[in-house]
């Protein structure tokens, strides 16, 4: 089924000028990109972002890190999109992520892990409406 989800490119790898190379990964995968913005997160705005992860002991490092410099946000259209980039960008902690993944590729560490991807369809549907308003 074609579905939409949404990537960020965080901003350690913004910072360290992968956008593009990111980008050409996600294109060459076979995902269309179908909305796109570089966007500086006020700290409020990446707490109500992630408030899934309310009373996690990481929750306040995450914040900092994601409105510390932009991000880019898109999102993305392909043939089971969700699972798919999930499966392309890696385990969440870089030193456990497969070979060829683009954050076992790119990734600093658990925190500064290059991305983020939509983890359900309705979760998509959220983080999209989040940053595009549909
Ligand atoms: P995900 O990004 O692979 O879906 P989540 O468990 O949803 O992983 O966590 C959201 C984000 O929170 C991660 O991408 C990472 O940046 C950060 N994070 C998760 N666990 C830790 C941790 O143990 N230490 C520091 N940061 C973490
Ligand atoms: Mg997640």
């Amino acid at each position: 089924m074609i579905e939409r989800t949404l990537l960020m490119i965080k901003p350690d790898a913004v910072q360290r000028n992968l956008i593009g190379k990111i980008t050409d990964r996600l294109e060459t995968a076979g995902f269309k990109v179908v909305e796109l913005k570089m966007v500086h997160l006020k700290a409020a705005v990446a707490r109500e972002f992630y408030k899934v992860h309310e009373g996690r002991p990481f929750l306040d490092e995450l914040v900092e890190f994601m409105s510390s410099s932009p991000i880019v946000a898109m999102a993305l259209e392909r043939e089971n999109a969700v699972a798919a980039l999930r499966e392309l960008i890696g385990a969440t902690d870089p030193k456990k992520a497969a070979v060829g993944t683009i954050r076992q590729n790119f990734a600093i560490d658990v925190g500064k892990n290059s991305v983020h991807a939509s983890d359900s369809v309705e979760n998509a549907a959220v983080e999209i409406k989040f940053h595009f308003g549909s």
